[in-house]
């Protein structure tokens, strides 16, 4: 392997956490297993249409069995931290009422295997996956989720909180409600004003977690949120597209840090709304508990896009995300294996303009990004993902660049360590620094991870000095 890139890089911060990401039903497998319940992506995979190839979760990466050498993965790479999610229906198979012993004794082997290779865990509460039995009462779009998930994280709290640094309420609450609740993800459902309050339900349950999380006092770790932002700007000068690129940029890049950090949801984007939302979900004291203060905000990057006007149905057939816009990479971008634009440049951009916009905006944490490609074991057994390097090599140049800047940020994880289920793609898609052979689930690390280890040394060896 001596053909890997040597990295070439600024310094990062001494303390600068390094990782990998991953979500539960992404990888773990063992869907029946040891009590675990069904969630609304098993339900949805055997939709059929839904994901591609009609592919399920039902083994994945099969991480449930090979926790351990998957560890020993993540301490082979030297990783400071590892971003993982608990899978609810694992530790509350109903959703609410009864916990599944043998589901928490899962995490806590994961999260000790952790620490006994001082490797500090961060732990994702939602990345997705909700009890179809919470489903059938109606999911996030009755407020009463937001409660159900915070006893469940206070479930989560009381097993594991005094030894987990890092907390992170919701992954990308969009991907959970608007594409939800009016897209492509479980349950696949096509409303309006349902989406829009199923993610105020999301956002009211995340504030209520951080309150039960606070109660514990300082010994129980950090807490905070993550969020996708992808920055969206006009495809040309016509007043039409700069419109709709204002309402896409709004829903992509502001809908859910306006009202974490700022309190409320972004004008723009209410009024626009006003037709098929009364907004009647939101009542007094709301946006104060979803506003609570956070000790970091998680911050997922993949790409940035330009969009153009386009028709909007009548506003009896309009979904939440109908924002008579369409979007697509910037001209001339290169793309990655999912046709996203390559651009590093909209990523420091990003990082800079959160610190311009929100004034009390809290430590950042980049909790994903990343690519996938059209990889593939060559003949003599490698992966050679040498754009895959590429891409990390500029998105980390584009950190540091921030960084330098004065952006107070703490931390990389790149998404991820496995590939993985990607969700309606399947498992099409690879995002993985280490290679998995389905349905075998033989493990093989590509180029990019052997390069992102010197990363991590190279940096660690600085800051021994
Ligand atoms: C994130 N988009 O999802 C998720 O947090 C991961 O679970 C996922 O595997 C990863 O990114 C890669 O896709 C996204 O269409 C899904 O813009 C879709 C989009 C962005 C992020």
């Amino acid at each position: 392997s001596r053909d890997i890139p040597e990295p070439d890089l600024p310094a990062f911060p001494p303390e600068f956490l390094w990782g990998t990401a991953t979500a539960a039903y992404q990888i773990e497998g063992a869907a029946r297993e040891d009590g675990r319940g069904p969630s609304i992506w098993d339900t949805y995979c055997r939709k059929p249409g839904a994901v591609l190839h009609g592919d399920t979760g039902d083994i994945a990466c099969d991480h449930y069995h090979r926790m351990e050498e998957d560890l020993d993965l993540l301490a082979g790479l030297g990783v400071g931290g590892y971003r993982f999610s608990i899978a609810w229906p694992r530790v509350i198979p109903q959703g609410r009422g009864a916990v599944n012993q043998r589901g928490l004794d899962f995490y806590r082997r994961l999260v000790d295997g952790l620490l006994a290779r001082g490797i500090a865990p961060m732990v994702t509460l939602y990345h997705w996956d909700l009890p179809q039995p919470l489903q059938d009462q109606g999911g996030w779009q009755e407020r009463d989720c937001a409660m159900w998930f915070a006893d469940y994280a206070s479930v989560v709290f009381d097993a594991l909180a005094d030894r987990v640094p890092y907390w992170i309420t919701l992954n990308e609450p969009i991907g959970a409600s608007f594409y939800a609740y009016a897209g492509s993800h479980a349950p696949g459902l096509r409303l309006g004003g349902g989406a829009i309050a199923a993610a105020h339900h999301l956002l009211l349950g995340h504030g209520e977690t951080v309150a039960a999380l606070r109660a514990l006092g300082r010994a129980a770790g950090r807490i905070g949120i993550t969020l996708n932002f992808g920055p969206t700007s006009p495809a040309t000068q016509e007043p039409g597209d700069i419109a709709a690129a204002a309402r896409a940029d709004a829903l992509a890049t502001r809908w859910f840090s306006d009202a974490v950090l700022d309190g409320a949801y972004p004008k723009l984007l209410t009024d626009f709304y006003e037709p098929i939302c009364d907004f009647t979900f939101v009542r007094d004291g709301d946006m104060a508990r979803i506003s609570t203060p956070l000790d970091f905000l998680g911050v997922n990057y993949y790409k940035s896009w330009v969009a153009r006007a386009c028709e909007l149905p009548p506003p009896g057939e309009r979904r939440a995300t109908d924002l008579g816009a369409v979007t697509e990479p910037p001209p001339g971008a290169e793309l990655t294996g999912f046709g996203w634009a390559v651009c590093p440049d909209g990523f420091r951009d990003t990082l800079l303009w959160l610190r311009e916009k929100y004034p009390g905006l809290p430590p950042l944490y980049v909790t994903e990004n990343g690519c996938c490609y059209e990889d593939y074991v060559d003949p003599t057994g490698r992966v050679r993902d040498a754009e895959r390097i590429s891409f990390l090599q500029r998105y980390l140049r584009a950190a540091a660049a921030a960084i330098e800047a004065g952006v107070d940020l703490r931390g990389y994880f790149c998404w991820s360590l496995l590939d993985n289920f990607e969700w309606t793609a399947g498992y099409s898609k690879r995002f993985g620094l280490v290679w998995v052979d389905y349905p075998t689930g033989e493990r093989l690390p590509k180029d990019s991870y052997h390069w992102y280890r010197r990363v991590i040394a190279a940096q660690t060896l600085r800051c021994e000095r």
